[in-house]
Formats: C-alpha cells, sequence, structure tokens
C-alpha cells in the first residue's frame, strides 16, 4: 500500500477493506518507535523497521515460540534479523513484547556509549538478540547453523525437549551477498524444513531501486536450492499469516517474499532509497505520523502496547509444560542435556588427553601435524559428544573424519560429521549458527590459504565470543607442489590480528593434542589450529603439563648464557633445532623457544613475557610466513626468517631451500649478527 493510501485511511477514519485495526495499531507501534528513535539519534535505517512492520507484527505476535522472562530458553523459536541495519526493528518488538532490559529509556538512547541498543544488533549486548548482523547475509548464514543445530540436538535428545523454528528477516541486501548462495544451498540440500526466511522484498537498496544492480528472480533462485518459495503482499496480515502457517508444514526450507514498502507510512519517502539509512527529518516524521494515527515522540499507544504485553505471554503455559518434560526426564539424561546447553565441557576431556600424550610420549610419532590432529581427534569425538566436526569438501586432506563419526544427510539429523561442500563462507557462518544454538562445539575445516573465503564469518565468531574451532591445513609453503595460489603467506599474520581470535600453529603430535584441549576447554572465542601437510619430527616427548598453554615456551635449552634464542612455530621448530645443534658446537649458546600461540603470549604479564624471551643478543624468529607481528617478540633488530612475498611450486623441501627457511640459513644469519655487534 502507497503511503497516499495509508494517509487517506487516516483521513477518513475507515479501515480499509480486509485490515484489521488492532494488528494496524500493533505494526505501527514498531513504526513510531523506530522513527522517533532514529530521529533523535540521528543516524540510522528507519525504512526496514517501517517497511517490514507487519511481517513482524505477525510474527511475533501469532506465531513465536519465546518467553521474555527467559530469552535463553533452549526449545523458543529463534529469529534472526539478517538485515542488521533494521535494527530498530528488533528493539521496538523486544521492547513492546516486555523484555525487560530493553526499555524505553534504552530506544531512546539508541546508537548511544553504553546502550544496549547498538546500530546494529549484538548478541551477547542485548538479550533477546540471537546474533550479531549488519554485515549482510551473515545472519542467514547462521540460521542455517541454527536450524541444524536443532535438528542435530532433537536427533539426540528428542522432540519432546528440542523442537523450535528458526525465522529470519532478510533484506535484497542479504540475498544479493554471495554468502546467501551457500547458505541457501546448504539448507535446501539438508532440507531443513525448520527453517523460515521471511524476504523483505522492497525491491530498494542503499543505490537506490534495486534494478540498478539486480534482476534475479529470488523465488525461482530459492526453488531452484530445494526451497519452497512463495510471494505475498508484505502488509497483509492473513496472507502473512496464512503463508507462514503453510511454511510451517513444510517438507523443506521455507522462502517467502513479502513485497513491501520501505518507510511505510512516510508521506514523500515511503518506496525510495531515502527512507533507507537516515532520519526522516521532521516535516517527514510529523506526516507519517500523522497517516500512520500515531502520536507525541517515543509514545506507545495503551491499547496497543496492552496487546503486544499480552503477546509476550502468549508462551508462557508452552515454556512451563517444556521445564516439566525435561524435569520428568531421567537425572542423567537431564544434566548431560543441561551441561550440554551451559557449554560446560565433559569430565571425562581431562583424562582422555592425558593418556593419550603419555602414549604419544612414549612413541613420539612423526607425522604431519593434521594426522596428529586426526590421532587427537579419534580420543577427543569419544570424550566430548558435542564435539561436531566437519569440512567444507577437503576431509581427506583435513583428517577431521574420525572412524567413530556418521554423515549428517538430509532428513538424518543423528551424525556428527557435517560436509559442508565447497562452501567455506557458509561452513563458518553455519558454525556460528551451530554454536549460537547450543549444545554443540563447532569444527569446520578448509586449508589456512582459504580462511579467507571464511573470514568475515570468522571475525563474526570473534566479536560474539564463540568458542568454534577451525581446523585449517596445508598452513604454509610445505604444501608444496600447489603452488603459491595455495600457501598460505599472510594469512597467520592476518588472523592474529582480529581480536580475540586464537591462531595455534603446533610442532609436533603433542603440542597438536595441547592444542586441541586449549581449543575444547575455550569458551569464550574462537580458535584456528593451523597445521602441516607435511610430516614433522617430534619436538616433544613428555607428558607434563600442557606447555602450549603458556604461548610460547622455552624448548631447548642453551648449554651456558645464551647468546641466541630462536623463536620458531609449527614446522620451523624443527629448524630451529636443527639450527641450535649447528650453532651449540660453534661456541654460540643457543635457545629455541617455541610459539604455538603468539596471542596467547602475548597476552601474559609483562614479567613472564620478558623472562621467554629473554635477553640473548640475538633474536630470531623462524616462520614460513610474512614477518609482519613478530616485532613484539624479536624486536625490530631481530632477525626474520620467513616469506617476504608468496610462494612457488614445488616439491616443499625445495621450496624451503628455496626461500632460504633452513638450519643452515638460520645459523648463518645468527653467526653474522653475533659478528657485527
Ligand atoms: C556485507 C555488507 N556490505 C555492505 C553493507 C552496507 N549496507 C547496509 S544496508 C545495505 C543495502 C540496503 O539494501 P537492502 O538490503 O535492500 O535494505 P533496505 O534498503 O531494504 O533496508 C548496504 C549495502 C553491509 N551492511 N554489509
Amino acid at each position: 500500500m502507497t503511503a497516499r493510501a495509508v494517509q487517506d485511511r487516516a483521513q477518513d477514519g475507515v479501515p480499509e477493506r480486509g485490515r484489521d485495526p488492532a494488528h494496524d495499531r500493533m505494526a505501527n507501534a514498531i513504526r513510531s518507535l523506530a522513527m522517533d528513535a532514529v530521529e533523535q539519534a540521528k543516524s540510522g535505517h528507519p525504512g526496514l523497521p517501517m517497511g517490514a512492520a507487519d511481517v513482524a507484527t505477525v510474527l511475533f505476535t501469532r506465531f513465536l515460540k519465546f518467553d521474555p522472562t527467559d530469552p535463553a530458553w533452549p526449545d523458543r523459536d529463534r529469529f534472526v534479523l539478517s538485515a542488521g541495519h533494521g535494527s530498530m526493528l528488533i528493539y521496538a518488538v523486544l521492547y513492546l513484547l516486555g523484555y525487560e532490559a530493553t526499555t524505553i529509556e534504552q530506544i531512546k538512547r539508541f546508537r548511544q556509549l553504553g546502550s544496549i541498543t547498538a546500530g546494529h544488533p549484538e548478541h551477547g549486548h542485548t538479550p533477546g538478540i540471537e546474533t550479531t548482523t549488519g554485515p549482510l547475509g551473515q545472519g542467514l548464514g547462521n540460521a542455517v547453523g541454527m536450524a541444524l543445530a536443532e535438528r542435530m540436538l532433537a536427533a539426540q535428545f528428542g522432540e519432546d525437549l528440542v523442537d523450535h523454528h528458526t525465522f529470519v528477516l532478510a533484506s535484497d541486501g542479504d540475498l544479493m551477498e554471495g554468502l546467501s548462495q551457500e547458505a541457501i544451498a546448504l539448507a535446501g540440500h539438508l532440507k531443513l524444513n525448520k527453517l523460515i526466511v521471511l524476504f523483505d522484498d522492497n525491491g530498494i537498496s542503499i543505490d537506490g531501486p534495486l534494478t540498478l544492480s539486480d534482476s534475479v528472480d529470488q523465488v525461482k533462485r530459492f526453488q531452484a536450492a530445494g526451497w519452497a518459495a512463495s510471494r505475498i503482499d508484505g502488509h497483509d496480515a492473513d496472507a502473512i499469516y496464512q503463508a507462514i502457517e503453510a511454511a510451517r508444514k513444510s517438507d523443506r526450507p521455507t522462502m517467502i517474499a513479502c513485497k513491501t514498502t520501505i518507510g511505510f507510512g512516510a508521506p514523500k519517502k515511503a518506496g525510495t532509497s531515502k527512507a533507507h539509512g537516515e532520519p526522516l527529518g521532521a516535516e517527514e516524521l510529523a506526516g507519517a505520523k500523522q497517516a500512520l494515527g500515531l502520536g507525541g515522540a517515543f509514545e506507545v499507544p495503551p491499547d496497543a502496547l496492552a496487546a503486544w504485553r499480552a503477546a509476550g505471554e502468549r508462551s508462557r503455559a508452552i515454556h512451563a509444560e517444556w521445564k516439566q518434560r525435561l524435569a520428568a526426564k531421567p537425572a542423567d539424561v537431564r544434566a548431560e542435556f543441561v551441561r550440554r546447553l551451559s557449554g560446560i565441557r565433559p569430565s571425562g576431556m581431562g583424562p582422555a588427553v592425558a593418556a593419550l600424550k603419555q602414549k604419544l610420549a612414549l612413541e613420539p610419532p612423526t607425522v604431519a601435524t593434521r594426522k596428529a590432529s586426526e590421532i587427537a581427534l579419534e580420543v577427543l569425538t569419544e570424550a566430548v559428544p558435542e564435539l561436531v566436526l566437519g569440512s567444507a569438501d577437503l576431509t581427506p586432506s583435513n583428517n577431521t573424519r574420525t572412524k567413530n563419526l556418521t554423515d549428517v544427510a538430509p532428513g538424518s539429523y543423528g551424525g556428527r560429521y557435517i560436509h559442508y561442500g565447497i562452501r567455506e563462507h557458509g561452513m563458518a557462518a553455519a558454525m556460528n549458527g551451530i554454536t549460537l544454538h547450543g549444545g554443540f562445539i563447532a569444527c569446520g575445516a578448509t586449508f589456512l590459504v582459504f580462511s579467507d573465503y571464511a573470514r568475515p564469518s570468522m571475525r563474526l565468531a570473534a566479536l560474539m565470543g564463540l568458542p568454534v574451532v577451525y581446523v585449517m591445513t596445508h598452513d604454509s609453503i610445505g604444501l608444496g607442489e600447489d603452488g603459491p595460489t595455495h600457501q598460505p603467506v599472510e594469512h597467520l599474520a592476518a588472523l592474529r590480528a582480529i581480536p580475540n581470535m586464537r591462531v595455534f600453529r603446533p610442532a609436533d603430535a603433542i603440542e597438536t593434542l595441547e592444542c586441541w584441549q586449549l581449543a575444547l576447554t575455550r569458551t569464550d572465542g574462537p580458535t584456528v589450529l593451523a597445521l602441516t601437510r607435511q610430516n614433522l619430527s617430534p619436538a616433544r616427548r613428555d607428558a607434563g603439563p600442557n606447555r602450549c598453554a603458556e604461548g610460547a615456551y622455552e624448548l631447548a635449552a642453551p648449554k651456558g648464557a645464551a647468546q641466541a634464542t630462536l623463536f620458531a612455530t609449527g614446522s620451523e621448530v624443527e629448524i630451529a633445532l636443527a639450527a641450535q645443534a649447528l650453532l651449540e658446537p660453534r661456541g654460540i649458546a643457543t635457545r629455541v623457544v617455541s610459539v604455538p600461540s603468539v596471542e596467547l603470549f602475548l597476552g601474559r604479564p609483562a614479567d613472564q613475557r620478558r623472562a621467554v624471551i629473554g635477553n640473548a643478543k640475538v633474536k630470531v624468529a623462524i616462520e614460513a610466513a610474512v614477518r609482519q607481528g613478530w616485532d613484539a617478540i624479536i624486536g625490530p633488530d631481530g632477525l626474520f626468517v620467513g616469506m617476504t612475498g608468496f610462494g612457488a611450486s614445488a616439491p616443499y623441501k625445495d621450496l624451503y631451500r628455496h626461500f632460504g627457511i633452513t638450519a643452515e640459513k638460520v645459523a648463518e644469519a645468527v653467526l653474522t649478527k653475533i659478528k657485527e655487534t
């Protein structure tokens, strides 16, 4: 309906045929709060909340299962506002439904420092926000993971405890992003029929009408990916109701293209990109308020607020019944369900790691760390039942599918191995969703170089503090013949640069096990395990405490006061040890420090850092990657033996020689430096 029609209706006071005045007043309450909050903040996006208010009203007041008094209730329906720029839609809804934290004062402080109403919705910042959105496409990708986790958890614990839907509100931008293709293809393939996407089909983006840059038939596109998809009038409450009702009964995921008018109600800006991302302005705002029959700033008509609050109580009885069902479960099942949903790690993990470590210490294997990871996973998948693995179609290279795992497949969700397909971004976004859903530790794999393809979701995992684990093999020129397209050089530095991301590059089987243990005990953020393709000789032979937890530690002591300290990670630790063996006989007392995690090390107190770095005259870092970041350990005068540009295609031993990453070159550099000083 056009803004003109809304005005006409308001003027003659006659409800349009088929419209429900009570619904309109509730939807207009969202519009009103969104307009006022954006106006007050002098920034934000009024257009989407105004356009999608009818869809949100039908969904939240007639379908969504949730309890404002317990936003984390495990069996709630999930709602993801993938178009995070429309954040005022969800803040308005949370306030109207009676979520305690989202008060009218918070709405008034939209986008201000210290408020819980941030510019884009942030998970963990605002109760009721299921995931952090804003980078378009991510929410949709997360929702696929949530819907998959729901099916997987139901397969393990039964539908009497786990039976909910995942709803997404997605915009044109969400569906234009490449990630959306990976997400919808995966969801369609897996037949995630409890995933329902409401597409805010307003035909407008920032630059103007969508016709400037897009002509995809989204309904056909979703259908081609195995979804049910249809078009409706997104301002017709009955049509919205019928479409969602049908979607709930579908045997496949559903996309409902809801034709809406961006900025619905604004006299001049409705239906234009002017309504997208800036305050309406005093005149336009007044016109919209008049057209929609609304009052002063931040005022919600009492009858509309009462109706919303009543809607907020809709699921109370269902929640109470669910609690009773949980209470009636055998104590061990109940305890396990609660443990899994609370993210508490199983008590069996520590002893399982200790036993394997003993074995590895007795017979240290010469294996690639990707193989060492598989050895660790054989034990960890038994000890940690919530661990769910997968790969973006590199399973035989990533060594992530242990013998005891079975596949997750369409309609069959009891397995613990996910074939994500060649969809690194979709995988990482789904892993975030699986983790946000609760009940699982998601671990996905690819080559380290393709972390670039997953990085936007990895960044959000770090921002949200999600304990996902990325197994990233083929971690340097050591992968050899595949050449520079596949050889990461800047990726370790790039991943280390993400706040709250922990990057491990273990040197042998024992370090790999320790890094896995640290990854799985971590609960406040993601971990990358950078693993080799090539075999490595053992660096450690002890079954003692977890040394990788220190970030960096002295692996091999010098004979006498150290003149040189060699810092190395992963596959270069054996080079450092070999260099030490060359230097010591020449009278150069040399230490070797293994640095499985630069960030963990740099996070330690200054005195501990100083003790590990030591005061040897010559400090060398050895890593088959770029230098960036290493100066924090070796200082600006430290020597770096690594890469300065892209790699090349050749057998890996030739590459190490070609790029000068050898024990001989390290020893030579140390000797030259000592002579100079
Ligand atoms: C990955 C990404 N790229 C760019 C942006 C900036 N941005 C925010 S909204 C938007 C597009 C707006 O169009 P649409 O998705 O149709 O939203 P609507 O105009 O309907 O609110 C863009 C490009 C973003 N948030 N995320």
